[in-house]
């Protein structure tokens, strides 16, 4: 990568992960630019980087990874040598319910954003710098027993339609890399946590739930493992890989903090009833519930990274119990930003900013048990 005047394309830059992303790189490489492509779907919302509207160094694009006229616009009007594909469906159980979605976006749109990318590195004369760093999961291995780990190369073994889309999209971005010769880089990450995550996942939920005196839905019997990684922690490893990652390889990147959903769950309410000043007959623990399993639920996920730490010297900084102390403050304190994603509201902002809603989708709203 070049260190100065980089411009980074940022697929899905209004999501979670994307929007701690465009805000980490801009604040720690000042002078690079950031495009960001999102469609804006249920889980994309500019409030994620409200206050950013004004910097010269960020650039909104309101589209789809599936449009090829306008991603060959895109690179057309901009020198982009570096692209973070982070736009995804991305919810496991929106994948069971409804799969299609996920191939397009995850599928289709990944191809369509390598082919466009392709395009553009050959155009300027394969810069040996351009790095595509497509943002992947653990997921893609399917379940661990309880013992061992991730590795990168282990085989590929998916079980949701979630994780099959993306193994798929991993597959295509290897073959570019082999056939045609894009320097593309995949990470494979564990299950990240912190600000800006939408209340359909774990932990957002949890919080919410147990702070409003909510039913809070345990799956099976709470013993499946997820390795936690705080999303500051990943947004340090992404730009790691992308200054510094070898094109044509593959980057597992983990929190090393595996924790049963069921503690999870009982350490968020312990957290939630010590800043709620709750006394100890009103503990939300009392509000859990085991209800059906999720199909096809993976038991254990768990990361061994010693290769990004061995190679590129990253290590995730942040403990769970604090981080997660700080994501639960985080919810907390925002809740505008809860009451918009749950409402929807941001959507009306979205039609007036940008003149047209997307069709066929689902309102924006937090799970109720
Ligand atoms: P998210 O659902 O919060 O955000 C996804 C973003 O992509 C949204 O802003 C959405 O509007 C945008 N998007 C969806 N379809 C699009 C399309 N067709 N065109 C353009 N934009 C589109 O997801 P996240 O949790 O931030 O995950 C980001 C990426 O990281 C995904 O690729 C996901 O597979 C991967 N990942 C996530 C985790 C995790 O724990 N959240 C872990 C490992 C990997
Ligand atoms: O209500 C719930 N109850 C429950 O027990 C929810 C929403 C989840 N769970 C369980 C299912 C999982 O074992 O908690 C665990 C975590 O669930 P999710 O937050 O839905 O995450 P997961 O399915 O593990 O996938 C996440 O991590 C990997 C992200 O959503 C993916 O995008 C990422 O690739």
């Amino acid at each position: 990568m070049e260190d100065e005047k980089s411009t980074i394309l940022v697929t899905g830059g209004c999501g979670f992960i994307g929007s701690n992303f465009v805000r980490y790189l801009l604040q720690n490489r000042p002078g690079w630019k950031v495009i960001n492509l999102d469609a804006l779907t249920y889980a994309g919302n500019p409030a994620n980087l409200a206050g950013l509207e004004d910097d010269p160094g960020y650039t909104f694009v309101h589209g789809d990874i599936c449009d090829a006229g306008l991603l060959a616009e895109i690179f057309a009007s901009h020198s982009i040598n570096g692209v973070v594909h982070l736009a995804a469906e991305s919810h496991v159980d929106r994948s069971i319910h409804g799969p299609m979605d996920f191939v397009r976006t995850n599928v289709e749109g990944t191809c369509r954003l390598l082919a466009a990318a392709l395009k553009s590195w050959r155009r300027r004369g394969e810069p040996e710098s351009f790095r595509f760093l497509h943002v992947s999961t653990d997921e893609v291995f399917g379940s661990l027993g309880p013992q061992g780990f991730f590795i990168e190369s282990t085989a590929y073994d998916p079980s949701s339609p979630y994780s099959a889309s993306k193994a798929a999209a991993d597959h295509f971005v290897r073959a570019w890399h082999r056939t045609y010769g894009l320097p593309a880089i995949i990470t494979n990450c564990s299950n990240n946590y912190g600000p800006y995550q939408f209340p359909e996942k774990l932990i957002p939920l949890m919080i919410l739930n147990a702070a409003e005196g909510k039913q809070l839905p345990v799956y099976g019997d709470g013993s499946n493992v997820r390795d936690w990684l705080y999303v500051d922690d990943h947004c340090r490893a992404l730009l790691l890989v992308l200054e510094k990652g070898r094109p044509g390889r593959t980057y597992a990147v983990g929190g090393g903090a595996e924790q049963t959903n069921l503690e999870v769950v009982r350490l968020i309410c312990r957290l939630v009833d010590e800043r709620l000043g709750r006394r100890p007959d009103q503990a939300s623990q009392g509000l859990i519930r085991f209800v059906e399993d999720r199909p096809g639920h993976d038991l254990r996920y768990a990361i061994d990274s010693s290769r990004i730490r061995s190679e590129l010297g990253w290590r995730p900084r942040h403990d769970f119990l604090s981080a997660l102390g700080k994501t639960v403050d985080w919810y907390l304190d925002n809740p505008d930003w809860v009451e918009s994603v749950r409402s929807g509201a941001y959507r009306n902002w979205i039609a007036a900013n940008y003149g047209r809603r997307l069709a066929g989708e689902e309102e924006a709203s937090g799970r109720e048990p």
